[in-house]
């Protein structure tokens, strides 16, 4: 009996990771931080409630959940965060961009996984409070990504994201002209999102993400895309 229970939580694992799917954007979207389009209702809030760094956050520090879909220019994000208090406290957009709140956006469009980190297999773009964007290059530097676009509204402690994310390939040069990858459905892509929470400290108090991340360094989604969630891009019909 205990072998079977086993079994079947092992085959609902297996099929809940199997199950990931992104649903196409359909109908009008107007990048504003307001998810009131038709297509943010169809489909369910998914949490970001695993830690990364720092303790288990409070209800009142930290809440965190989020929507993706996509279209064959991107992928379109909306993310809703509860936060106490907004901290900017570098104003510089290239300086210690992760010690200031932000949210972190992964994505690794053929799902390759492996090593990122100074290079453009996958990107991990921290976007600011206002709506800047950055991650390290192939350099080892960290640069602006200007065409990932961000639209922020908050009311007292809840802030309201969106973000539309065309797709780059391992191929993308900073500062060249670069053609997005075109996102069809079926395809494979890695996806992860975080917050790096800072309410009034020299470096950031909690990382919360939307996987759980195994062994005590947690601290490595933005090295490792293996880490990122795999999901498939499917038909309205799926
Ligand atoms: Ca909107
Ligand atoms: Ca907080
Ligand atoms: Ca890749
Ligand atoms: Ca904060």
């Amino acid at each position: 009996m205990r072998k079977f229970i086993l079994i079947s939580i092992v085959f609902c694992f297996m099929a809940c990771k199997q199950d990931q799917v992104i649903q196409p954007m359909e109908g009008n979207f107007k990048l504003d931080g307001i998810g009131n389009e038709e297509a943010w209702s169809s489909v369910d809030w998914q949490p970001m409630n695993h830690v990364w760094l720092g303790d288990q956050p409070t209800s009142d520090d930290f809440e965190g959940r989020y929507k993706v879909l996509w279209k064959n220019d991107g992928l379109y994000v909306l993310s809703e965060i509860k936060d106490d208090i907004l901290m900017d406290q570098y104003i510089d957009p290239l300086e210690k961009y992760w010690d200031d709140d932000c949210l972190e956006i992964f994505v690794d469009v053929d799902a390759s996984g492996g090593n990122h980190q100074f290079n453009n297999n996958a990107f991990a773009y921290h976007i600011s409070l206002d709506n800047r964007v950055a991650d390290m290059g192939k350099d080892s530097l960290p640069h602006l990504y200007n065409h990932i676009r961000s639209r922020r509204t908050t009311s007292n402690n809840l802030s309201v994201w969106e973000v539309y994310m065309p797709m780059y390939g391992e191929d993308f040069l900073h500062g060249q002209s670069n053609r997005a990858v075109e996102l069809k459905e079926g395809q494979q892509i890695g996806f992860a999102i975080a917050y790096c929470d800072n309410d009034e400290s020299k470096e950031r108090e909690n990382f919360i993400g939307s996987m759980p991340i195994p062994g005590e360094d947690k601290n490595r989604a933005w090295i490792d895309a293996n880490l990122f969630t795999k999901y498939h891009l499917v038909s309205s019909s799926n």
